[in-house]
């Protein structure tokens, strides 16, 4: 299969790298320097839960590319710019592998290929230029965007699955898209403004913060339309959190980073949308806050 996978940051270079792995695939990374640059030279290095020397190519230009499936892994405020970029292409797919909500419909509003949703609990983390660390085995989810099925999401998740990552093909991505928001809407701020590994949100101090945004979230799909019980929502918390517990979080890796986080597109999303259906968000309003308060101290917004 041709796949163009669109954003090398962490999760990117990992599924990407796993997908190279395989002799019938040939894959493209679209990142920026000097990770591209060490990839073209001596290739892909894949450590820690999951090892793998790979050789995909890599490019800084997005542009004109054409596949079977475009895997987008940007941070969400990159979206808009990575549809139009991808626009300039041809794909027969595209699968939308980010945090956050409402992705795949910006997706849609450029491309006209059908739409994947997915989410990816994998912990990774790019060590250095060439060398991306898999520091949780977690799962990769994946369905046609608006629920259901279809062949050709069941087609990506055999793909996936004989790259050996942990697939499970899915007919109520809504859901699960909600449940995923839910789960970084805990883990993701707390262990940025704390500068913790993900495995703080399971000991005493952090947990009752994590699990305030939880219940938040999941109240805020109920009243959606989205069937996401609070035990559910909690469930689905600890569990990434133990397989990941050694991870630092993406959010985290930005701040270490000084980066732009994706705290709008998380909890920042969820205070909008609560508003919107009469929910009452404090603890998701007051990770917002901190997180973005963070940013603006560093010049970031
Ligand atoms: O999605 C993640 C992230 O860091 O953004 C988790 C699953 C929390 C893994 O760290």
């Amino acid at each position: 299969m041709n796949i163009v996978v669109f954003g090398a940051g962490s999760v990117g270079s990992l599924v990407g790298g796993l997908l190279a792995r395989e002799r019938s695939n040939d894959v493209t990374l679209v990142g920026r320097d000097p990770h591209v640059s060490a990839i073209q030279r001596s290739g892909l290095e894949i450590r820690g839960e999951l090892e793998a020397s790979t050789a995909p190519a890599a490019t800084t230009d997005g542009r004109h590319l054409e596949g079977d499936l475009a895997i987008v892994t940007v941070k969400s405020f990159d979206t808009v710019a990575a549809a139009r970029t991808l626009a300039t292409g041809s794909f027969d797919a595209v699968l939308s592998l980010q945090n956050g909500l409402g992705n795949e419909a910006t997706i849609e509003t450029h491309l006209e290929c059908p739409i994947l949703a997915g989410t990816a609990s994998y912990g990774a983390m790019l060590v250095e230029p060439g060398l991306v660390e898999c520091t949780g085995i977690g799962e990769v989810v994946l369905g046609p965007r608006d629920g259901g099925k279809s062949r050709r999401a069941d087609e990506v998740g055999a793909l996936f699955d004989s790259a050996g990552l942990e697939t499970t093909v899915d007919e109520e991505m809504p859901r699960r898209l909600w449940e995923k928001l839910a789960v970084n809407t805990g883990i993701n701020p707390v262990t940025a403004l704390t500068r913790t590994d993900n495995a703080a949100v399971l000991e005493d101090e952090a947990r009752p913060l994590a699990r305030a945004a939880v219940r938040e979230t999941a109240r805020t799909a109920r009243a959606t339309g989205i069937s996401l019980s609070n035990r559910e929502a909690l469930a689905a918390l600890e569990s990434v959190a133990s397989d990941t517990a050694a991870n630092t979080s993406s959010m985290h890796q930005d701040v270490l980073a000084g980066q732009r986080t994706e705290i709008d597109s998380l909890n920042g999303y969820v205070v909008d949308q609560s508003a919107k259906v009469g929910v009452e968000t404090p603890m998701n309003h007051s990770l917002t806050s901190l997180v973005r308060t963070w940013e603006r101290g560093q010049g970031l917004r």
